[in-house]
Protein backbone atom coordinates (compact mmCIF):
# COMPACT_ATOMS: atom_id res chain seq x y z
CA UNK A 1 0.00 0.00 0.00
CA UNK A 2 1.42 3.12 -1.26
CA UNK A 3 1.02 7.00 -0.77
CA UNK A 4 -0.67 8.94 -3.16
CA UNK A 5 -1.89 12.02 -1.57
CA UNK A 6 -0.30 14.14 1.48
CA UNK A 7 -2.41 17.33 2.25
CA UNK A 8 -1.22 20.22 4.93
CA UNK A 9 -4.89 21.35 6.11
CA UNK A 10 -4.61 24.69 8.18
CA UNK A 11 -7.87 25.01 10.33
CA UNK A 12 -8.85 27.73 13.08
CA UNK A 13 -12.20 27.15 14.31
CA UNK A 14 -11.45 27.66 18.08
CA UNK A 15 -7.55 28.32 17.42
CA UNK A 16 -5.06 27.33 15.02
CA UNK A 17 -4.56 23.68 13.90
CA UNK A 18 -2.21 22.21 11.22
CA UNK A 19 -3.42 18.39 10.16
CA UNK A 20 -1.26 16.26 7.76
CA UNK A 21 -4.06 13.71 5.54
CA UNK A 22 -2.19 11.21 4.17
CA UNK A 23 -4.16 9.03 1.40
CA UNK A 24 -2.85 5.81 0.12
CA UNK A 25 -3.72 3.76 -3.25
CA UNK A 26 -6.37 1.79 -1.62
CA UNK A 27 -8.21 5.08 -0.80
CA UNK A 28 -7.45 4.75 3.46
CA UNK A 29 -7.25 8.04 5.19
CA UNK A 30 -4.75 9.02 7.86
CA UNK A 31 -4.26 11.72 10.18
CA UNK A 32 -1.53 13.36 11.84
CA UNK A 33 -1.36 16.59 14.33
CA UNK A 34 1.32 19.16 13.19
CA UNK A 35 0.26 22.12 15.57
CA UNK A 36 2.78 24.12 16.57
CA UNK A 37 1.09 26.51 18.85
CA UNK A 38 1.79 30.83 17.58
CA UNK A 39 4.37 29.15 15.03
CA UNK A 40 2.06 26.91 12.57
CA UNK A 41 3.15 28.15 9.72
CA UNK A 42 6.69 27.23 9.93
CA UNK A 43 5.28 23.54 10.71
CA UNK A 44 3.04 23.70 7.27
CA UNK A 45 6.03 25.23 5.03
CA UNK A 46 8.22 22.11 6.57
CA UNK A 47 5.67 19.81 5.72
CA UNK A 48 4.67 21.12 2.09
CA UNK A 49 8.04 22.43 1.06
CA UNK A 50 10.46 19.83 2.28
CA UNK A 51 8.47 16.22 3.54
CA UNK A 52 5.20 16.11 1.55
CA UNK A 53 7.48 15.61 -1.97
CA UNK A 54 9.41 12.95 -0.27
CA UNK A 55 6.18 10.87 0.87
CA UNK A 56 4.50 10.34 -2.60
CA UNK A 57 5.19 6.46 -3.83
CA UNK A 58 6.55 5.24 -0.46
CA UNK A 59 5.17 2.10 1.14
CA UNK A 60 2.78 3.00 3.67
CA UNK A 61 3.27 0.17 5.90
CA UNK A 62 6.90 1.09 6.93
CA UNK A 63 6.62 3.81 10.08
CA UNK A 64 9.80 3.06 11.98
CA UNK A 65 11.76 3.25 8.53
CA UNK A 66 9.79 6.55 7.17
CA UNK A 67 10.70 7.97 11.21
CA UNK A 68 14.03 6.96 10.24
CA UNK A 69 14.58 8.66 7.11
CA UNK A 70 12.99 11.82 7.79
CA UNK A 71 14.85 12.12 10.94
CA UNK A 72 17.95 11.29 9.90
CA UNK A 73 18.53 12.33 5.67
CA UNK A 74 17.86 16.30 6.71
CA UNK A 75 20.76 16.22 8.90
CA UNK A 76 19.71 18.92 10.69
CA UNK A 77 18.29 17.37 13.91
CA UNK A 78 15.47 17.95 16.99
CA UNK A 79 13.70 20.91 17.27
CA UNK A 80 9.84 21.57 17.62
CA UNK A 81 9.17 22.54 14.12
CA UNK A 82 11.33 19.31 12.66
CA UNK A 83 9.81 16.66 15.34
CA UNK A 84 6.38 18.70 14.84
CA UNK A 85 6.28 17.52 11.16
CA UNK A 86 7.78 14.44 11.74
CA UNK A 87 5.28 13.57 14.27
CA UNK A 88 2.04 14.61 11.98
CA UNK A 89 3.81 11.89 9.57
CA UNK A 90 4.12 9.40 11.85
CA UNK A 91 0.73 9.78 13.65
CA UNK A 92 -1.06 9.64 9.79
CA UNK A 93 0.80 6.78 9.39
CA UNK A 94 -0.09 4.86 12.42
CA UNK A 95 -3.75 5.69 12.00
CA UNK A 96 -3.63 3.95 8.23
CA UNK A 97 -2.20 1.38 9.93
CA UNK A 98 -4.89 0.95 12.29
CA UNK A 99 -7.42 1.02 9.96
CA UNK A 100 -5.84 -1.57 7.10
CA UNK A 101 -5.81 -3.93 9.96
CA UNK A 102 -8.96 -2.79 11.02
CA UNK A 103 -7.62 -1.93 14.62
CA UNK A 104 -7.72 0.56 17.04
CA UNK A 105 -4.47 2.02 17.17
CA UNK A 106 -4.03 0.83 21.05
CA UNK A 107 -4.46 -2.77 19.72
CA UNK A 108 -1.10 -2.45 17.80
CA UNK A 109 0.46 -1.09 20.75
CA UNK A 110 -0.05 -4.18 22.39
CA UNK A 111 -3.68 -3.72 23.70
CA UNK A 112 -5.37 -2.02 26.73
CA UNK A 113 -3.60 -1.74 30.27
CA UNK A 114 -6.25 -0.30 31.48
CA UNK A 115 -9.98 0.78 31.69
CA UNK A 116 -9.51 4.59 30.56
CA UNK A 117 -6.97 7.09 31.46
CA UNK A 118 -7.40 9.34 34.53
CA UNK A 119 -7.67 12.91 32.99
CA UNK A 120 -6.79 16.07 35.03
CA UNK A 121 -8.72 19.60 33.75
CA UNK A 122 -7.44 22.88 34.41
CA UNK A 123 -9.17 24.97 37.44
CA UNK A 124 -8.42 28.56 38.05
CA UNK A 125 -9.53 31.59 39.42
CA UNK A 126 -8.21 35.17 40.49
CA UNK A 127 -8.93 35.24 43.73
CA UNK A 128 -9.82 32.41 45.98
CA UNK A 129 -13.85 32.22 45.82
CA UNK A 130 -13.53 32.36 41.85
CA UNK A 131 -11.21 28.72 42.42
CA UNK A 132 -13.00 26.84 44.31
CA UNK A 133 -15.99 27.79 42.01
CA UNK A 134 -13.67 26.54 39.13
CA UNK A 135 -12.60 23.63 41.07
CA UNK A 136 -16.23 22.40 42.04
CA UNK A 137 -17.09 22.89 38.45
CA UNK A 138 -14.36 20.45 37.59
CA UNK A 139 -15.61 17.99 39.61
CA UNK A 140 -18.94 18.10 38.62
CA UNK A 141 -17.85 17.59 35.56
CA UNK A 142 -16.26 14.29 36.54
CA UNK A 143 -12.53 15.39 36.87
CA UNK A 144 -10.92 13.24 39.59
CA UNK A 145 -7.75 15.33 39.55
CA UNK A 146 -7.39 18.88 39.05
CA UNK A 147 -4.61 21.65 38.07
CA UNK A 148 -4.69 24.52 40.64
CA UNK A 149 -3.73 28.08 38.86
CA UNK A 150 -4.31 31.78 40.33
CA UNK A 151 -3.56 35.42 40.46
CA UNK A 152 -1.14 36.45 42.35
CA UNK A 153 -1.13 39.56 44.08
CA UNK A 154 0.38 42.66 42.47
CA UNK A 155 0.27 41.40 38.95
CA UNK A 156 -2.33 42.18 36.37
CA UNK A 157 -2.50 39.30 34.35
CA UNK A 158 -0.29 35.58 35.05
CA UNK A 159 -0.42 32.44 33.24
CA UNK A 160 -3.34 29.89 33.24
CA UNK A 161 -6.26 31.96 34.72
CA UNK A 162 -9.23 31.75 32.41
CA UNK A 163 -10.02 35.33 31.63
CA UNK A 164 -13.91 36.34 32.06
CA UNK A 165 -14.02 36.49 28.05
CA UNK A 166 -13.84 32.81 27.96
CA UNK A 167 -15.82 32.94 31.05
CA UNK A 168 -18.81 34.29 28.75
CA UNK A 169 -17.82 32.68 25.74
CA UNK A 170 -18.30 29.33 27.45
CA UNK A 171 -21.74 29.97 29.39
CA UNK A 172 -20.84 30.34 32.69
CA UNK A 173 -18.14 27.67 32.82
CA UNK A 174 -14.56 29.00 33.76
CA UNK A 175 -12.14 27.96 31.60
CA UNK A 176 -8.68 28.55 30.38
CA UNK A 177 -8.95 27.99 26.27
CA UNK A 178 -5.18 29.14 26.29
CA UNK A 179 -4.07 32.37 26.27
CA UNK A 180 -2.56 32.01 22.55
CA UNK A 181 -4.46 35.38 21.27
CA UNK A 182 -5.26 36.56 17.97
CA UNK A 183 -3.62 39.40 16.79
CA UNK A 184 -0.47 40.82 15.15
CA UNK A 185 1.31 41.18 18.33
CA UNK A 186 1.57 38.97 21.50
CA UNK A 187 0.24 40.36 25.06
CA UNK A 188 2.52 41.58 27.39
CA UNK A 189 1.87 40.37 30.81
CA UNK A 190 3.48 40.93 34.15
CA UNK A 191 5.49 38.56 36.40
CA UNK A 192 7.05 38.86 39.89
CA UNK A 193 9.11 35.71 41.23
CA UNK A 194 9.40 36.74 45.19
CA UNK A 195 5.40 37.78 45.17
CA UNK A 196 4.10 34.09 43.67
CA UNK A 197 6.71 32.13 46.13
CA UNK A 198 5.06 34.03 48.48
CA UNK A 199 1.20 33.22 47.44
CA UNK A 200 1.53 29.92 45.88
CA UNK A 201 1.52 27.90 49.17
CA UNK A 202 -1.25 29.89 50.44
CA UNK A 203 -3.85 29.06 47.95
CA UNK A 204 -2.80 25.15 48.35
CA UNK A 205 -3.42 25.83 52.44
CA UNK A 206 -6.89 26.95 51.26
CA UNK A 207 -7.80 24.63 48.69
CA UNK A 208 -6.53 21.56 51.47
CA UNK A 209 -8.68 22.92 53.79
CA UNK A 210 -11.86 23.40 51.61
CA UNK A 211 -11.43 20.05 49.43
CA UNK A 212 -9.61 18.01 51.78
CA UNK A 213 -6.80 15.51 51.39
CA UNK A 214 -7.99 12.81 48.79
CA UNK A 215 -8.39 15.46 45.77
CA UNK A 216 -5.04 15.26 43.26
CA UNK A 217 -3.85 18.49 42.63
CA UNK A 218 -1.60 19.84 40.27
CA UNK A 219 0.15 22.99 39.33
CA UNK A 220 1.90 24.46 36.59
CA UNK A 221 5.36 27.38 37.24
CA UNK A 222 5.53 27.70 33.83
CA UNK A 223 9.15 27.63 33.56
CA UNK A 224 10.15 30.87 35.69
CA UNK A 225 12.22 29.92 38.35
CA UNK A 226 15.63 29.85 39.27
CA UNK A 227 16.51 26.07 40.56
CA UNK A 228 16.84 27.25 43.82
CA UNK A 229 13.50 28.86 43.82
CA UNK A 230 11.73 26.16 42.07
CA UNK A 231 13.53 23.83 45.44
CA UNK A 232 11.97 26.57 47.64
CA UNK A 233 8.56 26.17 45.96
CA UNK A 234 8.84 22.19 46.27
CA UNK A 235 9.76 22.41 49.51
CA UNK A 236 6.76 24.73 50.64
CA UNK A 237 3.96 23.20 49.12
CA UNK A 238 5.13 19.25 50.68
CA UNK A 239 2.22 20.00 53.42
CA UNK A 240 0.09 19.85 50.17
CA UNK A 241 0.60 16.85 48.46
CA UNK A 242 0.74 17.89 45.46
CA UNK A 243 0.44 14.69 42.72
CA UNK A 244 3.10 17.40 40.16
CA UNK A 245 4.71 20.16 40.30
CA UNK A 246 5.56 21.43 36.57
CA UNK A 247 7.95 23.01 34.95
CA UNK A 248 10.35 24.54 37.43
CA UNK A 249 12.41 25.50 35.91
CA UNK A 250 13.41 26.56 32.13
CA UNK A 251 13.33 22.93 30.62
CA UNK A 252 16.83 23.25 28.58
CA UNK A 253 18.78 23.10 31.36
CA UNK A 254 18.66 19.31 32.89
CA UNK A 255 21.20 19.75 35.38
CA UNK A 256 18.92 22.02 37.26
CA UNK A 257 16.63 19.54 38.62
CA UNK A 258 19.49 17.93 40.31
CA UNK A 259 19.34 20.66 43.05
CA UNK A 260 15.73 21.00 42.92
CA UNK A 261 15.54 17.08 43.34
CA UNK A 262 18.06 17.38 46.60
CA UNK A 263 15.33 19.69 48.46
CA UNK A 264 12.04 18.43 47.87
CA UNK A 265 9.97 15.31 47.97
CA UNK A 266 7.37 16.98 45.80
CA UNK A 267 6.87 15.10 42.64
CA UNK A 268 8.31 16.69 39.68
CA UNK A 269 6.35 16.77 35.62
CA UNK A 270 8.38 18.19 32.82
CA UNK A 271 8.99 18.32 29.32
CA UNK A 272 6.20 20.09 26.94
CA UNK A 273 8.57 21.65 24.80
CA UNK A 274 11.14 18.73 24.74
CA UNK A 275 10.94 16.99 21.42
CA UNK A 276 13.07 13.65 21.73
CA UNK A 277 14.64 11.58 24.12
CA UNK A 278 17.86 13.22 23.88
CA UNK A 279 16.35 15.97 26.20
CA UNK A 280 15.12 13.44 28.75
CA UNK A 281 18.72 11.74 28.81
CA UNK A 282 20.09 12.83 31.85
CA UNK A 283 17.13 13.62 33.73
CA UNK A 284 15.59 10.13 33.13
CA UNK A 285 19.04 8.36 34.23
CA UNK A 286 19.33 10.17 37.02
CA UNK A 287 15.53 10.05 37.71
CA UNK A 288 15.03 13.48 38.90
CA UNK A 289 11.52 13.45 37.31
CA UNK A 290 8.37 11.76 38.11
CA UNK A 291 6.61 12.28 35.26
CA UNK A 292 7.18 12.94 31.18
CA UNK A 293 5.14 15.92 29.58
CA UNK A 294 5.71 15.36 25.75
CA UNK A 295 3.23 15.29 23.70
CA UNK A 296 3.01 12.66 20.25
CA UNK A 297 2.15 15.70 18.17
CA UNK A 298 5.42 17.95 19.63
CA UNK A 299 8.34 14.41 19.93
CA UNK A 300 7.79 12.97 16.82
CA UNK A 301 4.66 10.99 16.80
CA UNK A 302 3.57 7.69 18.77
CA UNK A 303 6.69 6.10 17.53
CA UNK A 304 9.26 8.47 19.14
CA UNK A 305 7.73 9.36 22.07
CA UNK A 306 6.79 5.46 23.27
CA UNK A 307 10.60 5.19 22.97
CA UNK A 308 10.52 8.54 25.22
CA UNK A 309 7.98 6.39 27.79
CA UNK A 310 9.85 2.64 27.66
CA UNK A 311 13.38 4.79 28.61
CA UNK A 312 11.60 6.17 31.51
CA UNK A 313 9.47 3.22 32.91
CA UNK A 314 12.72 1.66 33.63
CA UNK A 315 13.44 4.59 35.72
CA UNK A 316 9.55 4.18 37.53
CA UNK A 317 9.24 7.34 35.86
CA UNK A 318 5.19 7.85 33.95
CA UNK A 319 3.59 9.79 31.77
CA UNK A 320 1.60 12.87 32.33
CA UNK A 321 1.57 13.61 28.37
CA UNK A 322 0.62 17.18 27.42
CA UNK A 323 -2.76 18.06 26.56
CA UNK A 324 -3.83 21.48 26.12
CA UNK A 325 -6.09 23.03 23.78
CA UNK A 326 -3.02 23.65 21.62
CA UNK A 327 -2.78 20.03 21.13
CA UNK A 328 -5.93 18.68 18.29
CA UNK A 329 -8.44 16.62 18.33
CA UNK A 330 -5.61 14.09 16.28
CA UNK A 331 -2.76 14.52 18.51
CA UNK A 332 -5.34 13.73 21.79
CA UNK A 333 -6.37 11.03 19.80
CA UNK A 334 -2.73 9.55 19.49
CA UNK A 335 -2.12 10.15 22.63
CA UNK A 336 -4.84 8.27 24.22
CA UNK A 337 -3.91 5.06 22.18
CA UNK A 338 -0.24 5.60 23.37
CA UNK A 339 -1.29 5.92 27.29
CA UNK A 340 -4.00 3.38 27.13
CA UNK A 341 -1.48 0.69 25.96
CA UNK A 342 1.71 1.53 28.33
CA UNK A 343 2.07 0.31 31.53
CA UNK A 344 3.71 3.45 32.92
CA UNK A 345 0.79 5.49 31.72
CA UNK A 346 0.23 8.29 34.79
CA UNK A 347 -2.16 11.01 33.98
CA UNK A 348 -3.48 12.76 31.46
CA UNK A 349 -3.86 16.15 30.77
CA UNK A 350 -7.11 17.13 29.01
CA UNK A 351 -8.45 20.72 28.73
CA UNK A 352 -11.34 20.23 26.31
CA UNK A 353 -12.01 21.43 22.65
CA UNK A 354 -14.13 24.20 21.87
CA UNK A 355 -17.53 23.21 20.01
CA UNK A 356 -16.51 24.49 16.37
CA UNK A 357 -13.26 22.42 16.86
CA UNK A 358 -15.46 19.10 17.15
CA UNK A 359 -17.66 20.03 14.57
CA UNK A 360 -14.17 20.41 12.27
CA UNK A 361 -12.80 17.07 14.10
CA UNK A 362 -15.67 14.09 14.22
CA UNK A 363 -14.20 12.40 17.22
CA UNK A 364 -14.69 9.20 19.12
CA UNK A 365 -13.39 9.04 22.29
CA UNK A 366 -15.09 8.92 25.60
CA UNK A 367 -15.05 10.73 28.87
CA UNK A 368 -17.08 9.27 31.50
CA UNK A 369 -16.01 9.02 35.48
CA UNK A 370 -12.98 10.92 35.23
CA UNK A 371 -11.36 8.49 32.29
CA UNK A 372 -10.79 8.90 29.13
CA UNK A 373 -10.97 5.90 26.53
CA UNK A 374 -9.96 6.21 22.58
CA UNK A 375 -12.48 4.04 21.66
CA UNK A 376 -12.68 1.59 19.22
CA UNK A 377 -12.74 2.60 15.44
CA UNK A 378 -9.95 1.58 13.09
CA UNK A 379 -7.07 3.85 13.52
CA UNK A 380 -7.26 6.79 15.68
CA UNK A 381 -10.65 7.35 15.55
CA UNK A 382 -10.52 11.18 14.25
CA UNK A 383 -12.74 11.93 11.02
CA UNK A 384 -11.73 15.62 9.64
CA UNK A 385 -14.75 17.27 8.08
CA UNK A 386 -12.56 19.29 5.35
CA UNK A 387 -16.00 21.83 4.33
CA UNK A 388 -16.22 22.03 7.64
CA UNK A 389 -12.14 22.87 8.17
CA UNK A 390 -12.24 25.31 5.51
CA UNK A 391 -14.89 27.05 7.11
CA UNK A 392 -11.99 28.77 9.43
CA UNK A 393 -8.84 30.16 7.51
CA UNK A 394 -5.91 30.40 9.61
CA UNK A 395 -5.15 33.62 11.55
CA UNK A 396 -2.13 34.87 13.29
CA UNK A 397 -1.76 33.94 17.12
CA UNK A 398 0.70 34.65 19.55
CA UNK A 399 1.41 33.19 22.85
CA UNK A 400 2.04 36.40 25.25
CA UNK A 401 5.31 37.31 27.00
CA UNK A 402 6.65 38.13 30.57
CA UNK A 403 8.27 41.72 31.45
CA UNK A 404 9.68 42.28 35.10
CA UNK A 405 8.88 45.55 37.23
CA UNK A 406 12.03 46.55 35.35
CA UNK A 407 11.22 45.83 32.05
CA UNK A 408 13.30 42.85 31.53
CA UNK A 409 12.24 39.89 29.40
CA UNK A 410 11.18 36.89 31.85
CA UNK A 411 10.51 33.33 30.59
CA UNK A 412 6.79 33.24 29.83
C1 LIG B 1 0.13 23.09 29.93
C2 LIG B 1 0.98 24.05 29.16
C3 LIG B 1 0.23 24.96 28.26
C4 LIG B 1 1.19 25.82 27.42
C5 LIG B 1 0.73 25.87 26.01
C6 LIG B 1 1.63 26.69 25.13
O1 LIG B 1 0.56 22.70 30.98
O2 LIG B 1 -0.92 22.73 29.42
O3 LIG B 1 1.86 24.73 30.01
O4 LIG B 1 -0.63 25.71 29.05
O5 LIG B 1 1.28 27.10 27.92
O6 LIG B 1 0.62 24.58 25.53
O7 LIG B 1 1.25 26.57 23.82
MG1 LIG C 1 2.54 23.23 31.33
Amino acid sequence: MHLVKADVVVTSPDRNFVTLRLETDEGIVGLGDGTLNGRELAVVAYLQEHVVPLLIGRDAARIEDTWQFLYRSAYWRRGPVTMAAIAAVDTALWDIKGKAAEMPVYQLLGGASRNGLLAYGHASGKELPELFDSIREHQAQGYKAIRVQTGVPGLKSIYGIASNATYEANEGVRYDHEPAQRGDLPNEEDWDTRSYLRHVPTVFEAVRNEFGPELPLLHDAHHRLTPIQAAKLGKSLEPYDLFWLEDVTPAENQEALRLVRQHTTTPLAIGEIFNTVWDYQLIIREQLIDYVRSAVTHTGGITHLKKVLDYASQYQIKSGMHGPTDISPVGLAAQMHLGLAIHNFGIQEYMQHGERTDQVFEQSFTWQDGLLHPGDKPGLGVDLNLEEAAKYPYQRAYLPFNRLADGTVHDW
